[in-house]
């Protein structure tokens, strides 16, 4: 089979996830259904999920080596050769998993993933302007340069597809040395497009500037199309958007900015939320944040979480937050039902708001509720 056959036959590929005392069955199974959905965005299909109780990863090889040498002889009854784990692995890790998938590395045909390199690999090929290119770029070289080691140099000259984009395929058989110097390049080039945008940003300084905030997937394209008549690209895979678009919003008679960003997921790799803080200097200089939520998600409650931590995160803590429960069309609710779980939303954060984008439904209310922070004058310029 030729290279382009070879890459545009679906990858199959088998999920690794750790049940643990602080992280219950419900929680994985959680986490390994949204890295399913991952997978799919990158382009590989799912044939198998593996799940192992311990009482923490293995610091060696993640899943004890019994569970490992199951996976492996799915892995060889099955021809599948792409296993990605559902967390960050160490180097030492993903060495000693290698040895077990990979016995001979000069035949090596298993590749191996974490969810880390899965996301940084969407990204990569997702990625559409200068500034998301290095931000993705920077975030790959930091995460590689610890874990740099001969069997993936090896594997990544032979197989491309999913993990093997960008530093992986161009530069993973230079040495550390040079994988620094990139890193201080692409250092330096990013915070010269942070000038520029900056400069952009001043220009706009006394306007009143919204930002829509969310996990990903929950509608944020679709709302800002639909509140400001455009077509920012929006679909149902994962990190549809990662580059900030701003637009005009004129909100009775007033106008003002509406931006929409990269949303945020679960165990996002540090590097790349690192990377992608300038991205996200539109959300940090708001004066409001309408934080959107998937109402029909039945696991909500922990994307509200991860949301409201990656925020602290990245240092925004004071802006003022309304909560934009989207998607209220395919809540599986009656009508009394619905009532009392809007009752309740609202109990738990008074400023909640329930919409459609699909359905355009819930604009005036939305509207109603921004209201009085333009009026109020409350904010304050920078
Ligand atoms: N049923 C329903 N689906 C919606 C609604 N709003 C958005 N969607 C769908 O949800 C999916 C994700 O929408 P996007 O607008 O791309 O979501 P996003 O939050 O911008 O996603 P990322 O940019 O990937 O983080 C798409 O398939 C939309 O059609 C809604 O009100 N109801
Ligand atoms: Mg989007």
């Amino acid at each position: 089979m030729t290279k382009t056959a070879a890459r545009s036959r679906s990858e199959l590929a088998v999920l690794v996830g750790v049940i643990t005392p602080a992280q219950p069955e419900s929680m994985t199974l959680e986490y390994l259904a949204e890295l399913d959905f991952l997978t799919d965005t990158a382009g590989a299909t799912v044939v198998k999920h593996f799940t192992q109780r311990l009482p923490h990863p293995d610091p060696r090889t993640y899943v004890g080596s019994g569970k490992l040498q199951e996976i492996n002889d799915h892995l060889v009854e099955h021809s599948i050769d792409l296993v990605i784990f559902d967390d960050e692995l160490s180097a030492a890790q993903i060495r000693n998993i290698e040895k077990v998938f990979n016995p001979n590395p000069l035949e090596a045909t298993v590749k191996v993933l974490d969810r880390s390199t899965l996301i940084l690999d969407i990204f990569a090929s997702r990625a559409r302007t200068a500034q998301s290119r290095l931000q993705v770029e920077l975030a790959q070289h930091e995460y590689l340069l610890p874990r740099l080691t001969r069997m993936w140099t090896h594997l990544s000259k032979q197989k491309g597809g999913i993990g093997m984009k960008g530093p992986g395929e161009k530069e993973i058989e230079t040495d550390r040395r040079i994988i620094r110097y990139r890193i201080s390049l692409l250092q330096g080039k990013l915070k010269e497009i942070d000038r520029q945008n900056q400069t952009q940003r001043k220009n706009r300084q006394d306007q009143f500037r919204i930002a829509l905030v969310g996990y990903t997937n929950v509608g944020k394209s679709s709302l800002m199309n639909w509140l400001t008549r455009s077509e920012v690209f929006a679909e149902n895979k994962l990190f549809a958007t990662l580059d900030t678009t701003v637009r005009k919003w004129v909100l009775n008679d007033r106008p003002m900015l509406l931006s929409d960003t990269v949303g945020f997921i679960r165990k996002l790799p540090h590097h790349l939320v690192e990377s992608f803080k300038s991205t996200l200097d539109e959300a940090r200089e708001a004066h409001l944040l309408l934080h959107v939520i998937d109402a029909s998600h039945p696991g909500l409650d922990a994307q509200i979480a991860v949301v409201e931590q990656t925020l602290v995160e990245l240092g925004i803590l004071n802006t003022p937050v309304i909560r934009v429960y989207n998607k209220m069309d395919a809540v599986d609710l009656d009508s009394a039902e619905l009532f009392s779980w809007q009752k309740s939303r609202t109990a738990q954060f008074p400023q909640s708001v329930f919409v459609s984008a699909k359905k355009h439904e819930g604009q005036d209310q939305l509207k109603a509720m921004i209201e009085p922070y333009i009026s109020s004058k409350s904010y304050v310029t920078n």
